[in-house]
């Protein structure tokens, strides 16, 4: 990985009811946040991911500790020390989630901020990392290969979803959302790589890592957005504006690491 701290988008998907069984009897707001270096391609949000068997926590939030964050603790004490906590440096889990599986709150319903989709549920991925960002992945298909490939594995394979919980009316309506033109590419950048090179899984790194070194160069300074406020602007220019405006309607915070 690169040198020097990565500023990131932390993206708060908001839990809708029915809420998982282990969020009984709180009242204050859930969100599982998810750590985004794109948060232009919000628009373009299908689902949320997590890995079935890595260890999350639910934790206080601000200095009126008003919300609870879903992420992993190691995310929690790097937010505490962001000044994101009501004492600096510490961390303050709600009472009996210090520690759960992803599994558990598997499908869960969530509001994805800039999402057209008024809806979209927290799906398996088994690629993610347990020390980067907070172990939470926002899904954005037509921009990531990755998040399409995972997709596209849980819309294929019936057992993978009866696996984890998942009902098909949390995967089969979600489809990529054209947000971003990319010259020579088109508007569903992450599609077109995956059908080029043929990947059939999240599991075939070598061929997801060339999709992504393909697309997201020339996305970044060529990628034009398709939709929303930002509509004809370059990513490069509106990546910050969204950044900012998601942190001033309070739907995301800056978070580094
Ligand atoms: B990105 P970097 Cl559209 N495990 O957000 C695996 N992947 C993770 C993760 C974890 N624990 N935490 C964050 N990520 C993903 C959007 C996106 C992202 C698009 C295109 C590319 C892209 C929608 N998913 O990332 O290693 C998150 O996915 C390309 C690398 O810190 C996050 O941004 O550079 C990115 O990886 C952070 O990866």
């Amino acid at each position: 990985e690169g040198v020097g701290p990565q500023e990131y988008t932390l993206v708060k998907l908001k839990a809708l009811e029915p809420k998982p069984k282990i969020f009984d009897g709180i009242q204050k707001p859930i969100y599982f946040v998810a750590a985004t270096l794109r948060p232009e391609t919000m628009y373009g949000q299908t689902n949320c991911y997590l890995h079935p068997d890595i260890s999350y926590s639910a934790f206080y939030i601000g200095a009126d500790e008003a919300q609870i964050f879903v992420g992993t603790a190691r995310s929690a004490r790097n937010m505490a020390f962001q000044d994101m906590t009501k004492e600096f440096g510490k961390v303050n889990f709600v009472k009996g989630l210090e520690s759960f599986k992803g599994s558990e709150i598997l499908g869960a319903p969530l509001m994805a901020p800039l999402s057209s989709y008024e809806r979209v549920f927290a799906l398996p991925m088994l690629t993610i990392k347990d020390d980067k960002g907070t172990g939470v992945v926002t899904s954005v298909p037509s921009d990531s290969p990755d998040d399409l490939a995972a997709l596209n594995d849980l819309k294929k394979k019936k057992p993978l979803r009866e696996k984890y919980g998942i009902t098909d009316d949390m995967v089969l309506p979600f489809e990529p959302i054209p947000i971003i033109n990319i010259p020579d590419i088109g508007d569903l950048a992450a599609v077109h790589m995956v059908q080029l090179l043929k990947i059939e899984s999240q599991n075939e790194k070598d061929k997801l890592e060339e999709a992504k070194s393909r697309v997201y160069l020339k996305g970044f300074y060529e990628g034009k957005m398709l939709v929303g406020k930002y509509k004809g602007m370059l990513t490069a220019d509106a990546k910050k504006l969204i950044h900012a405006d998601l942190v001033d309607s309070k739907e995301a915070m800056k978070y580094v690491e």
